[in-house]
């Protein structure tokens, strides 16, 4: 009922032994070399509980040098590792497929420095994303991302995944805004890249290859990254529009008129509203007095509360007066502004309440988009299933979600290949910002050429001799192409 990274465990990899424990319980003390069932169940389990894993150890080293000589011990005896997080990743690329040692980084949560002229950040990977965007708020300084699940993803998994988010139109991605990495190799060689500097063009830039792996090149155990001021007035559009051409056309002029300030440009359809206020009670409908096909969740965030207001208030009454938008709130208040961001960011946690879940995130020509959820939509017709669109449209980054009471087979076999299909046919990429996981490994070749899967996978025997860091995820054994028709 799902797609699986493989159907057998690899035979390269040794099986968990006593001694193993012995020596990780030295290192790490008994406390940190957790092996209660019931915990060990909570990490076996991704998010979305699609996937589960069945490990027999979990480590959670606190320091540089503890994971070092965890990875060295895993290496020498061929233990394959699958680093974990927040567990929050979305392809089922942070628990075992087999019975792979789970080693988490939560224990190093340690916030090392932060220059509060340069917003350079340095701390260790395990700290939560929303408590490293609070310590740097006192210093007038925010997050280069955000995301739904801050409270609980960390910034060494949200490297690892070069997680988009939320703020992307604005900040850009995470390859530009981390400046170092500290990184424990397979074999436990430490590779201390982590410097405070914007500029260092000293050869090639060999943190970037972890951004992004996985895990699958290296454990991430410390992160230098570069913090934009926190801005000081943000304003926030909820819009209702009356078709897809209408979207985009909104997104051109808020380009246009806003241009300097905008610093979100989200969107979901009506299933994905209705879904969310279904499932979520709570949560309020923002303009509970329009019906739509389409809303937007347009921010701005500048320096002059007034000036970004009146201007945003301008757009607002001019687009709606041209009648490209039906309707809309404006919010300048903290608390109506959060009120909308949890609508935007439940739609996932919705989603899970609902049943189960076929997730794809792909970037697509924005103009044809919405096409990929319309023709979904059509194929699924006889099944009780519900088809939703959301996403970073302003990223031109799509989320389709078919939600289902249980899984089946019928439903995805006709998801797949279908989409990876119809997203490769546009050159658009099958994972615009989930990663691969174990989920789309196998289709990797949907949007990168053999050339450069030979490049990441001779990158991979360099880097990782033995295999051992995150298995069967994102690099398949075999991969697939889409052939040409
Ligand atoms: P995990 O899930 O624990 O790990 C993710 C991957 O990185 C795994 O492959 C893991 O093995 C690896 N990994 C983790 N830590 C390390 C490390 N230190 N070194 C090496 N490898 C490591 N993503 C977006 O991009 N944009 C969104 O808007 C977004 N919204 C989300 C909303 C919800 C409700 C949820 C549940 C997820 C969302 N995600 C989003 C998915 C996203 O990938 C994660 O939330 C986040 O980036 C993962 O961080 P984590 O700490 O939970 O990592
Ligand atoms: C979001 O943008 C996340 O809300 C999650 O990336 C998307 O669950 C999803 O498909
Ligand atoms: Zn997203």
């Amino acid at each position: 009922s799902r797609t699986v990274a493989t159907s057998a465990r690899d035979g390269r990899y040794a099986p968990l032994e006593q001694r193993d424990i012995e020596v990780f319980t030295e290192v790490l003390g008994t406390q940190n070399v957790i092996r209660d069932s019931q915990a060990l169940e909570a990490c076996n389990r991704d998010w979305m509980g699609k996937y589960v894993g069945q490990s027999q150890v979990v480590l959670r080293p606190s320091s540089t040098k503890q994971l070092s000589k965890v990875m060295a011990h895993c290496h020498g005896r061929r233990l394959a590792v699958v680093p974990q997080a927040g567990n929050t990743g979305l392809a089922g690329g942070s628990v075992p497929v087999f019975d792979e040692v789970i080693l988490q980084t939560g224990g190093m949560d340690q916030i090392h420095s932060f220059d509060e002229v340069s917003g350079a950040l340095q701390c260790q990977s395990g700290c939560i994303l929303g408590k490293l965007n609070e310590h740097i708020a006192e210093a007038g300084y925010t997050m280069p991302l955000d995301l739904g699940p801050k409270d609980e993803c960390q910034i060494g998994g949200n490297v690892s995944t070069n997680a988009g988010g939320l703020k992307l139109i604005r900040y850009g991605s995470l390859h530009g805004s981390v400046l170092g990495l500290e990184v424990v190799l397979a074999d436990g060689t430490i590779l201390d890249t982590m410097t405070p500097l914007r500029k260092d063009n000293t050869g090639y830039d060999v943190k970037q290859l972890f951004i992004g792996a996985e895990g699958t090149l290296g454990i991430i155990s410390g992160v230098s990254l570069l913090c934009p001021p926190r801005p000081a007035a943000v304003n926030l559009m909820f819009l209702a529009v009356q078709d897809w051409p209408s979207a985009l056309q909104t997104f051109v002029r808020a380009k246009r008129k806003l241009g300097e300030i905008l610093s979100a440009f989200e969107f979901l359809d009506s299933s994905a509203l209705d879904l969310t206020l279904h499932q979520l009670p709570h949560i309020k409908n923002p303009l509970p007095q329009q019906q739509a096909p389409f809303y937007l969740l347009v921010e701005t965030s500048g320096s002059n509360g007034d000036h970004d207001y009146a201007k945003l208030k301008a757009f607002f009454e001019a687009e709606k007066r041209d009648g490209l938008i039906l309707d809309g709130t404006v919010a300048s208040d903290k608390d109506h502004i959060a009120e909308i961001w949890r609508l935007r960011e439940n739609i996932s946690v919705a989603l899970n309440k609902a049943g189960k879940t076929y997730k794809y995130d792909m970037s697509l020509p924005v103009a044809e988009m919405y096409g990929l959820v319309e023709d979904v939509r059509e194929r699924l017709q006889q099944y009780p299933v519900n088809v939703v669109g959301y996403g970073h449209l302003g990223d031109s980054n799509i989320h389709l979600n078919v939600s289902t009471e249980t899984w089946n087979d019928d439903v995805l076999h006709d998801l797949e290949p279908y989409v990876y299909e119809w997203v490769s046919e546009r050159r658009g990429s099958i994972s615009a910002e989930h990663g691969l996981g174990q989920m789309k490994s196998q289709y990797i070749g949907y949007t990168k050429g053999p050339e450069a899967i030979n490049m990441m996978q001779s990158l991979k025997q360099l880097l990782d001799p033995n295999g051992i860091l995150n298995p069967y995820k994102v690099l398949p054994a075999e991969p697939k192409f889409l052939t040409a028709t």
